[in-house]
């Protein structure tokens, strides 16, 4: 495909098929390091991305998708409105409206694809092309903005004139040469309200925010512990934090013009009488949470994490070396990083369970199973007599020796 009128109406062929999957807003970007990207070395080099270490593994490549796709030539950036009234429970506990309904990690890769089909077939000559949505290694905002689907407030969102920042992206990375969109304007103007209102007062400079502070990271991305520092700052934020979307006038609701997302789910059908107080999310079990939120962007975090952000105190021994084993095997989800990043996370978690079984199995009943339950009912004993501080660690250090040699 070398004319012009072709590549015009290769780019329109991706538009109508991202618009038919419900995508709110399409643009192009090159396929090259886009304007202010510099932004994201530096935040690295400053340690602004706390625990999150596959940011830095990853540093290298967000800028270049030439990494995920060989002889990708374009981006198709696009955008998805989600929820956006707040989730708010009966005791005033929130969730973040980008966590309503299914997972969006499944859903928009699913609407992507599709879309990316279908254009590939219309468009015919063996097309490339390659879906992205969050946990890929690609720097979204920034290709987001090029493409002109926004621009990037002070709060760091992309933000849509009409749209505000409600919204949730993925990409198409191809070999097709597609005329790129102009970048739009900044809005912001004079306007520091979100800078303003952030509760841990996160933001270092304009668009850029210390994830150390940020309440969204301590909710959704940190394992473990919660430091006591953070903890009363997250008050009623039991899963991300919208303040500084919530304060931004782009997204007061007489500006807004689209609706509700597609598919909404069956708890936020409700609206917001189905959301669990803080205790009942303290007294949910395991299949009360699977059969609720185990398709939903929460997983992230997990039920003992949702829980353990609620009441800090209530974690044993046991959840941490849990959670601190997960971080090992989001460690190595990272090092794949691959269009099947979440799909090798459910095989990772898979295989961790298949190996505490086995290791079970092997020890019989004073072996590391009891352990783990002897851990949970009694704090700080271990089996063994080891503190447990050691013991939790030599048992995780033991278990990822074994997953790394599966
Ligand atoms: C790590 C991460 C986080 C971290 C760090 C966030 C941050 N601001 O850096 C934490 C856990 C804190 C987080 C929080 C949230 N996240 Co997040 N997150 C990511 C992730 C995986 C990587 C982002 C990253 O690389 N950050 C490092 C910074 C330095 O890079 P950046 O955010 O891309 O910013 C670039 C541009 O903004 C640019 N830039 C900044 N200012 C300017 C100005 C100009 C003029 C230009 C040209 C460029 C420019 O420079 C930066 C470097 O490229 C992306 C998905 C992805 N693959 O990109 C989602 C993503 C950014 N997150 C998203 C969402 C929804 C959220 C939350 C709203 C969730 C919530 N409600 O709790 C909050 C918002 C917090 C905030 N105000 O930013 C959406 C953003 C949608 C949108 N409208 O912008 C994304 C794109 C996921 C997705 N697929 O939709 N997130
Ligand atoms: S998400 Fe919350 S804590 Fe993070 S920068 Fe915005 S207002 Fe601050
Ligand atoms: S609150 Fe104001 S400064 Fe912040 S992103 Fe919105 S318009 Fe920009």
């Amino acid at each position: 495909m070398t004319g012009r009128s072709d590549r015009v109406a290769a780019a329109r062929i991706f538009r109508e098929e991202a618009e038919r999957e419900g995508f709110s807003r399409v643009g192009i970007a090159r396929a090259q390091e886009p304007p202010g990207f510099a932004r994201f070395s530096d935040w690295i080099a400053s340690g602004r991305n706390a625990g999150m270490r596959y940011l830095e593994r990853t540093a290298g490549v967000r800028s270049s998708p030439e990494n995920l796709l060989a002889g990708a030539r374009s981006v198709v950036c696009l955008a998805a409105a989600h929820r956006t009234a707040p989730l708010t429970a009966a005791d005033g506990s929130r969730i973040a409206r980008y966590a309503a309904g299914p997972d969006y990690h499944g859903t928009l890769r699913d609407r992507a694809t599709r879309a990316a089909r279908a254009a590939a077939e219309r468009i015919g000559d063996g097309i490339r092309w390659r879906v992205c949505v969050d946990s890929t290694p690609i720097a979204e905002r920034s290709f987001a903005a090029a493409a002109g689907l926004g621009w990037i407030g002070k709060n760091g969102c992309l933000i849509d004139r009409e749209l505000g920042s409600w919204l949730l992206l993925a990409e198409i990375v191809t070999d097709v040469d597609l005329p790129p969109d102009e970048p739009v304007a900044e809005m912001c103007g004079s306007c520091s309200r979100c800078l303003e209102s952030c509760p841990t007062d996160a933001f270092v400079a304009e668009g850029i925010l210390d994830a150390n502070r940020c309440l969204a990271y301590w909710t959704i991305e940190h394992r473990g512990a919660i430091p006591d520092d953070v903890k009363p700052a997250i008050a009623e934020n039991v899963f991300g934090c919208d303040i500084c979307q919530e304060v931004c006038p782009w997204n007061e609701p007489r500006r807004l013009r689209l609706g509700q997302p597609p598919h909404p789910h069956e708890w936020e059908r409700g609206g917001n009488a189905g959301l669990p107080t803080r205790a009942q999310w303290l007294s949910m079990g395991p299949g009360e949470w699977r059969r609720r939120f185990g398709a939903t962007a929460l997983n992230r975090a997990g039920r003992r994490g949702v829980q353990r952000r609620i009441d800090g105190h209530h974690h044993s021994a046991v959840d941490e070396a849990f959670e601190d084993i997960l971080d090992l095997d989001l460690e190595l989800v990272g090092q794949v990083f691959d269009r099947h990043a979440f799909s090798e996370r459910d095989e990772l978690r898979d295989r961790r369970r298949r190996l505490l079984r086995r290791r079970s199995g092997r020890s019989g009943p004073s072996g590391p199973r009891r352990f783990w339950r002897r851990g949970a009912s009694t704090g700080p004993g271990c089996l063994d007599g080891t503190t447990r501080d050691l013991c939790g660690s030599q048992e995780i250090d033991r278990i990822a020796r074994e997953i790394l040699r599966e």
